[in-house]
């Protein structure tokens, strides 16, 4: 795929183009200790991505803030990762079309009061924090978070 140091996709230049993409996901653990894995996995095969991976994890503190080491110096920093480690979460490799923006687009805003209706965050999302749902933001880091929590071993083609 065409990716430009600016992070320019083939896709933002030729909107018609779709590729098949891969994305992290994780059903975070607001959402595991509500019962929601089964109601958020049916969205989400709804929306037409497929799963090709996924495991039940218990981030330790330390593996949380290394997955979120790119917000290290953000003020929501501490209680991010100790809310992610706080309990079990699902982390999946969903596959398909556009994948990121699609899965994107399902989970809605970070903020759930601001997402659009029927979004996994509208209908779940406790608060900003607490928002149910993680999704891969670009190719890049989709590649990064996948490595992080899977090996090829563990994704199916
Ligand atoms: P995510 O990475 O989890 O898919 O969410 P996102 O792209 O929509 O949001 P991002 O800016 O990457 O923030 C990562 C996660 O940090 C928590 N957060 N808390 N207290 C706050 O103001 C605040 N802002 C963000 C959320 O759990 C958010 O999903
Ligand atoms: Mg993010």
């Amino acid at each position: 795929m065409f990716r430009s140091t600016a992070g320019i996709t083939a896709q933002n230049i030729c909107p018609e183009v779709t590729m098949t993409e891969r994305t992290l996901a994780i059903i975070k653990p607001d959402a595991v200790k509500r019962g929601l894995v089964g109601t958020i996995l049916k969205m989400i095969e709804e929306s037409g991505l497929t799963v090709r991976g996924m495991k039940m994890i218990h981030m330790t503190r330390a593996q949380a803030e290394g997955f979120y080491a790119v917000h290290k110096e953000r003020p929501f920093f501490a209680g991010l990762t100790e809310f992610m480690s706080s309990g079990p979460a699902v982390v999946a490799v969903l596959e398909g079309e556009n994948a990121i923006a699609v899965y994107r687009e399902l989970m809605g805003n970070t903020a759930p009061a601001k997402a659009a209706p029927d979004t996994i965050r509208k209908l779940y999302g406790l608060d900003v924090e607490k928002n149910s749902c993680h999704g891969s933001d670009a190719p890049l880091t989709a590649a990064t978070e996948i490595a992080y929590f899977f090996n090829n071993l563990e994704i199916s083609s």
